[in-house]
């Protein structure tokens, strides 16, 4: 069955509705209407190991900010309601990911207090049809949505689709580690009692 949440938010700007499974095998159906910021949500969910489903209708007519912002608040919404009680699990997640020339360091903590501390420089302003911008927009929602610390930094790279690709597998891949249930955490793991 899984840690499961479904989401849906309507605007003037987006339609979105999101299913995730955080306990999943990275299935993804995913459709923006943006092929690479697909491309990137895909392996988000295989490297995570969540299973996506994320249908976003948005003013592309515009341009492709308020489609990926929207979607990072929607999914944030969604992994955070997953998340449930936070009972049992791992809090902290990091990952250091190569693609070729690119090199990602990601770290995560589940604190309940968003933060995003993003060091990504790309040297070209378009990937396919994204807007390399809105990449820290993308991450910028996540995060104030689903109340996490996250950090991002590029280490190496010139490539743009293999740095954001990096970074998107690499934030995976630190939320897979830091949303594991370990059996030894008793209750929530902060000194606080709370997260
Ligand atoms: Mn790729």
């Amino acid at each position: 069955m899984g840690r499961t949440a479904e989401v849906s938010r309507k605007t003037k700007e987006t339609d979105i509705k999101a299913v995730i499974n955080i306990d999943g095998s990275g299935i993804c159906n995913v459709s923006t209407g943006i092929g690479f910021f697909d491309h990137m949500i895909s392996g988000f969910a295989k490297h995570g190991l969540f299973d996506i489903d994320l249908t976003v209708k948005g003013d592309l007519e515009v341009d492709g900010h308020h489609t990926v912002e929207d979607a990072g608040i929607v999914l944030g919404q969604a992994f955070a309601e997953a998340l449930g009680s936070k009972e049992g699990i791992t809090r902290f997640g990091d990952c250091m990911l190569p693609m070729d020339d690119a090199l990602v360091l990601a770290a995560v903590d589940i604190s309940g207090r968003h933060y995003l501390e993003y060091d990504l420089p790309f040297d070209t302003y378009m990937i396919g049809d994204l807007d390399t911008q809105l990449v820290k927009e993308f991450f910028y929602a996540f995060a104030d949505s689903s109340k996490i610390n996250l950090h991002i930094k590029k280490i190496n790279g010139s490539n743009s689709h293999h740095i954001a690709e990096a970074a998107f597998k690499a934030v995976a891949f630190s939320l897979r580690k830091a949303v594991e249930i370990n059996p030894r955490v008793a209750g929530v793991p902060s000194t606080k009692g709370t997260l």
